[in-house]
């Protein structure tokens, strides 16, 4: 009798957890439905910046939809338009280049789905295109660069500084705006002349092929190599010390983004400054896309605050870079 009695007992247990009391909480609705186009994954910042917004959108409750175009226009186009298939709250994309989004941007805004931009920006006629856009400020990075150059011309004590650059993607936002704030901020100094700019896609590899054309043009004559980000810097770094060069010594190297593997390089010498470039834009992504789902305003530009890393600076504390 005693065994049946258990058994019953067994089975109410069993059945009242299956059947809801005991059950796990019904996973209470997203409150939020993003869909994000990535352009690629093309260096460490982008995996960095990836990366963050999946921790972020995570860490918010807000349902992902995340699609990488693999450094190609036509699939973010594609991924947009799935997204307004799809009705989701709120559209994300990172602009490979600025131009040729209007008629995409039209369908989200015909479909009343708003549209934040991350990290770079587009060029269009109509600003109701998009709601906010999240990045850094470029132009700015370009002219930390800059001063960072005159700065560490008078301390060479330098009379002429010959410059190479070597440029992101083209017509992308931060290669047009670094290159516009470099210029602008060594163009009325006399000791500053640029040789040649070229374009490295934000491609380590690309990189390295820049260095190779620049140094067999101009050689030893190159005193200063701007790059656009740290792994194009990285890919010319190997060809500089293979041509007979000491990089940061023989040539000052300025590069942007700021990764742990560039910092590293860095405290070594080879590298004598880097603009930071945040990939961690998840947070500032997540809160103004609740925002907007919530009906409150969202700035126009958020830029994070970023800072300026150089063969001045005690490194010796700085916290792992997290990309
Ligand atoms: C800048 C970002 C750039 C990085 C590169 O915010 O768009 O693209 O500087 C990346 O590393 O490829």
């Amino acid at each position: 009798m005693r065994k049946r009695i258990c058994f019953w007992l067994l089975a109410a247990l069993c059945a009242g957890l299956l059947t809801g009391c005991g059950a796990p909480e019904k996973a209470p609705e997203p409150s939020l439905v993003l869909g994000f186009s990535q352009l690629g994954s093309e260096s460490s910042f982008r995996i960095g910046n990836t990366r963050d917004i999946s921790e972020q959108a995570k860490a918010y409750g807000v349902s992902l939809m995340m699609d990488d175009a693999n450094q190609k226009q036509e699939n973010q186009i594609n991924a947009i338009r799935r997204f307004i298939a799809y009705r989701v709250d709120v559209i994300a994309f990172s602009p490979i280049v600025e131009e040729g989004w209007d008629n995409v941007l039209a369908e989200a805004k015909q479909a009343g789905i708003p549209v934040i931009l991350v990290d770079r920006t587009v060029q269009t006629a109509d600003p109701d295109l998009y709601l906010s856009q999240i990045g850094a400020d470029f132009y700015r990075e370009g002219v930390m660069a800059g001063e960072y150059l005159l700065k560490k011309a008078d301390a060479l004590g330098k009379e002429r500084l010959r410059i190479v650059e070597i440029t992101g993607t083209e017509n992308s936002t931060p290669m047009k705006q670094r290159h516009e704030g470099f210029m602008d901020t060594i163009a009325g100094d006399p000791r500053m002349e640029v040789l040649e700019s070229v374009n490295g896609d934000f491609l380590r590899s690309r990189g390295a092929e820049c260095m190779q054309y620049l140094l067999d043009r101009y050689g030893g004559d190159i005193d200063v190599v701007f790059s656009h980000n740290d792994e194009m810097t990285m890919g010319a770094l190997p060809v500089i010390s293979r041509a007979g060069y000491r990089p940061g010594q023989d040539m000052v190297i300025i590069s942007i983004d700021g990764g742990q593997e560039a910092i590293d390089i860095l405290k070594t010498g080879e590298i004598n400054c880097i603009v930071e470039c945040t990939p961690m834009l998840g947070s500032l992504l997540m809160e103004a896309a609740l925002a907007v789902k919530a009906g409150q305003p969202v700035d126009r530009v958020i830029h994070p605050a970023e800072r300026v890393f150089s063969d001045e600076d005690d490194l010796s504390a700085l916290p792992p870079r997290g990309y």
